[in-house]
This record gives structure tokens, sequence and C-alpha cells, in this order.
């Protein structure tokens, strides 16, 4: 029985979603669109299984498949990241963090990481989250003017408060991260080296963008964005720290793998190691620097003065509109991004000053730098007309006509 006999309720919205995805421009640079051999995966048999522990070490019967499947994630990522040791078992971004904390902290301990409104990640440190309740976050900024990471700030301040780790790797900075300089840093004050790279691991591990896996202490990932596979998470880390972080992930946080969505990840892992891999990445970076020139051509003020990764952040400042108001407008003409603070915003996080942009799903769809041009002119025409329903709504057919030439689905 299908979804359409069973619940036709589910069935329709699933419809539904697929079209709006299709109909619309995904700009939320955490998103993309997971092959269907993924979401083939994500959906097998391996959904039923029970399997606590580790590959020919599990608490259950009946693991023989789980056991090659996981140990074939295993090996495929090591490959592609040139990773000691990889752990596939997290079930997104957040747990993967709390596992290192876990594994490496004492409550009441001191680390380092970017403020959540200069681009950081609430794991890393945020007072509402775990990571700033139960640790001492010690968190850094970017520069005021350039908008940069100030290695020299974080060097200065790193041998001022001694931190156990110093988290890099961001939600919302558009410009390259020099993972090296953080890895000198952590060497000269004793700290852990750690890299949350959820954004731009597929940049990494294509050698779009500088991989900090081979050596770093540990490195987290979700395996949803850049990644292009199912919603998920690894951990990546140095042999010596393998046993702390196996443990911390099982059996300290998580029981049961999600087995089916970790055999998607062996199967996005496999797609990110064809060649057709390092030529999407290397698009998705041209396209973000030809939305880039267009938006600025258009009057907007980037932020850090554009982008070298697949996210650019917008200070709308100059246009008499919020970040709440743009993203409301752009979705109301089928642009999908999300409000986001600019550093040192005025504003709440609730309605910032700018809007996050990024190209990965439409260069999924196939599209190109002359695409990201229009998509640049849509952007723009679609705020300033944010009181014109007629313009708006003749922008929403723009869109359509746009998408229908690049279906995924
Ligand atoms: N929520 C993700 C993002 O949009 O960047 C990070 O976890």
């Amino acid at each position: 029985m299908f979804v359409e006999n069973v619940d036709p309720q589910i069935s329709v919205l699933i419809g539904k979603e697929r079209l709006r995805q299709m109909e619309g421009l995904e700009m939320i640079p955490s998103e993309n669109y997971a092959s269907k051999a993924v979401l083939e995966a994500l959906g097998s048999v391996f959904n039923n299984k029970y399997s606590e522990g580790y590959p020919r070490k599990r608490y259950y019967g009946g693991n023989e498949f789980v056991d090659e499947m996981e140990e074939l994630a295993i090996s495929r990522a090591k490959q592609l990241f040139g990773a000691e040791h990889v752990n596939v078992q997290p079930y997104s971004g957040s747990p993967a963090n709390l596992a290192v904390y876990f594994a490496f902290l004492k409550p009441g301990d001191k680390f380092m990481g970017l403020t959540l409104s200069h681009g950081g990640h609430l794991t890393h440190g945020h007072p509402v989250n775990f990571s700033g309740m139960l640790y001492q976050p010690v968190p850094y900024s970017v520069d005021p003017k350039t908008e940069l990471l100030d290695y020299e700030a974080i060097r200065k301040l790193a041998q001022q408060e001694k931190p156990k780790f110093i988290l890099s790797g961001y939600t919302a900075y558009p410009r390259a991260v020099d993972f090296r300089q953080f890895k000198e840093i952590g060497e000269e004050v004793g700290a852990i080296s750690f890299a949350d790279i959820s954004h731009i691991a597929g940049l990494c591990a294509a050698g779009v963008h500088e991989n900090p896996v081979p050596y770093f202490d540990v490195v987290t990932t979700t395996t949803h964005k850049t990644l292009r596979g199912p919603r998920g998470a690894v951990i990546m880390c140095k042999e010596v720290h393998a046993k702390a972080l196996d443990k911390a992930v099982f059996p300290g946080l998580q029981g049961g793998p999600h087995d089916h969505a970790n055999a998607a990840k062996a199967v996005a892992f496999q797609e990110a190691l064809q060649p057709s891999f390092k030529e999407y990445a290397k698009q998705i970076v041209k396209n973000s620097r030809a939305l880039a020139d267009e938006l600025m051509a258009q009057g907007f003020r980037l932020v850090a003065g554009g982008t070298d990764t697949h996210l650019l952040l917008v200070d709308l400042r100059n246009k008499n509109v919020s970040g709440k108001e743009a993203e409301l407008v752009l979705e109301g003409v089928g642009v999908y991004c999300n409000k986001n603070t600019v550093p040192y915003d005025p504003r709440p996080p609730m309605d910032p000053s700018g809007i996050r942009l990024g190209t990965p799903a439409l260069t999924t769809r196939g599209m190109k730098e002359s695409e990201m041009k229009e998509v640049g002119r849509i952007i723009a025409k679609a705020v300033a007309s944010k009181d014109d329903t007629a313009a708006k709504k003749r922008l929403r057919e723009d869109v359509r006509s746009l998408c229908k030439d690049f279906l995924f689905y």
C-alpha cells in the first residue's frame, strides 16, 4: 500500500511540498535537493532495524547487513574527507556537537565559539542552548569594519582565556575560513581544534574550500547541506579521540542508530566521491559570486563585501526594508530565504537587518551564472516592489517560468 491509499491527507501534502520545491527558488543556504537514490535509501527497510552498538559489536541480532552498510558509510566518509576515524551515527548536527562537548569538556569548562549573531550556531555557546548553559562559552566576534574573522584577536583571546577547545565553522559567514590559523592558535594555547563544517562540507570534500579534517582533532558536519545527503550528521576525528567520541555518541547520548539515514549517508558519500560532485561544488561558488555581483550592482550591501562560499549575507539597511519583511515579500514571489542578523545588528533576531541567501539547491537544479543574474534581478525587483501587488504577481510568474526549465524531481 502506498501513502496515497493509506493516508490521502499526507499524500496530498507531500505532493504540494514537492510542487512548492519545484516551482520556487530554494535559497536557504542550508537546504538542498537530495537525489532520488538518497531518498530511496532513506525510505528503505533499514528503517525497521535496531542495532545499538557499532559494527560487529551490537546489542541486537540480525545486524549482518547493517554492519556492512555502516562499514561502507564509514569507509566512504574516510576517503571523502581524509579522516582517520568516522562515526556516522549522530542523528543531526546538534547531537553531533553535543557529543563533542560530552567527550572533551566537564560542566563549567571554557571553550571558544563565534557569537551566533555574527554567524556562529546555537550549539556554539548561545546562552539558551545546552552549550551556553552547561559550559562556559567565551565568544569571539568578527571585526566590526571588515566583518571578517580577526585571527590576531582570536589568538589574543585564546591566550588570555585558555579554552579547552576553539570551535570554528559557521552558519552565516560568507568568506573562506583559515582553518590552519585555528589549528595553530589551538596548538599555541593547548586547545583542541574543533570545526563544525556543516555548511561547507560539500565544498571541503570537493577541494573548493580548505578541508580541516586531516589535521584537526575533531570535525562535525551535517550531511544534508552542501553535501546533499539525508538529514543527519557525522563526526570525524583523529584516531586518538575515537574511543571518547564513540562512547559519547553511544551509549552516552544516543540509543539505536537510524540505519535508514546511515544507508542514505553512504549513498550521498558515494555520490560525492564522483568527479561530477567536484564540478557541482565549483559551480556553487561560481553561482554565489555571480549572484553577489548582480546584487551589488543592484545596490545591495553584502556583509564582508561578497562571498567565497555557497552563501551571501545581505544587509538591507540601505533598502528601507527589514529582514523579516524581505523574507515575506520574497516568499510571496517564490524565493525562499531566511531573515538573518548581520554582525553588530542593531535590530532584534526575530526582525533583523539582513537575509541569508545560498546557491546549493539552485546549483543542483542545473542553474548557472546567467540564471543567477536573473535571480538577482528578481530579488531586487521584489524588494523594491514590496507594496505593489501586481508587480509581485508578475515576479511570481517569472520565478515559475525560470523554474520550469530546471526541474529536479
Ligand atoms: N539551521 C541550520 C542553518 O540554517 O544554518 C544550522 O543548523
